[in-house]
């Protein structure tokens, strides 16, 4: 994770020297009202926040035989709430331009998952048609997520702030924030399970919704982590894998 975090402070010094936050501000993006994630979770009862993920740093090759439009549409016909697309190059094998073609192709809301260490990401999140940013308790300082958090809201944009342990969430709790997601797998150990989710949900205050993220691979596990109090259930894996990713989700919702 420190690494991912390296190299991704690298990769912002050298973006902002080639792209002006004046170019990225010129984006028709600017101009467009955003879709509200925490809306869509707190109406619905699939839940299902489906991810675009074609490979990770525990899973070397996830998929890499579909196109974003198929996959996203997939999901959107599926009944998902929103779609997660991955825009970290180096480690997950997304783009930015991945962004741009779900938004393209869909009309539910679209969270760019990348490591944002700066506001500058944000904008970029905001000029490629995103609706919402996740922002990562274990890589920031509360005075970080604090200026984030706000700078992301004055962009009309949501935020979903991801813990993974008690001291990450207690850190965290500001009102700034409209989701939070217990990530069930730890970044520096790739451990897994649904118990973080299950120990932490208590100590979420009900104002924000609760979304459990990763590691999910059943319909079963959705049923367990709901009286829990989750509303918001992040799945990229389980559905990639497969030959279909739009079915797979489907498969979930029905
Ligand atoms: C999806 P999974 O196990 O269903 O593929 O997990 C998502 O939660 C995971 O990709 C993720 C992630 C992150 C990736 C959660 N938090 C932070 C990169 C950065």
């Amino acid at each position: 994770l420190d690494k991912i975090i390296f190299d991704k402070r690298r990769e912002v010094v050298l973006k902002k020297s080639i792209i002006p936050v004046s170019q990225l501000e010129a984006s028709v993006f600017f101009e467009k009202q955003t879709i509200s994630l925490s809306h869509n979770l707190r109406n619905s009862n699939s839940g299902i926040i489906a991810e675009h993920k074609r490979r990770s740093p525990s899973k070397a090759e996830i998929n890499y035989g579909f196109t974003v439009e198929e996959v996203v549409k997939g999901y959107e016909t599926a009944g998902a709430c929103g779609i997660s697309v991955l825009t970290d190059g180096k480690y997950f094998g997304g783009s930015l331009d991945d962004l741009l073609l779900a938004r393209a192709t869909v009309n539910i809301p679209l969270l760019r998952k990348e490591f944002i260490v700066d506001e500058y990401q944000i904008l970029e999140a905001k000029a490629h048609g995103a609706d919402l940013i996740l922002l990562i308790a274990a890589v920031l300082s509360r005075e970080e997520i604090k200026s984030l958090s706000e700078f992301a809201h004055r962009l009309g944009l949501e935020v979903l702030l991801e813990v993974h342990n008690q001291e990450e969430l207690e850190k965290s709790i500001m009102p700034s924030l409209d989701m939070i997601g217990v990530n069930n797998r730890n970044l520096k150990t790739f451990e897994v399970s649904l118990d973080f989710s299950k120990e932490l949900a208590a100590q979420i205050p009900n104002d924000f919704v609760k979304v459990s993220e990763s590691g999910i691979s059943s319909i079963e596990a959705i049923t367990e982590l709901k009286p829990y109090g989750y509303q918001g259930f992040l799945i990229g894996e389980n559905f990639m894998k497969t030959d279909n990713a739009g079915q797979a989700a489907k498969e979930f919702i029905a």
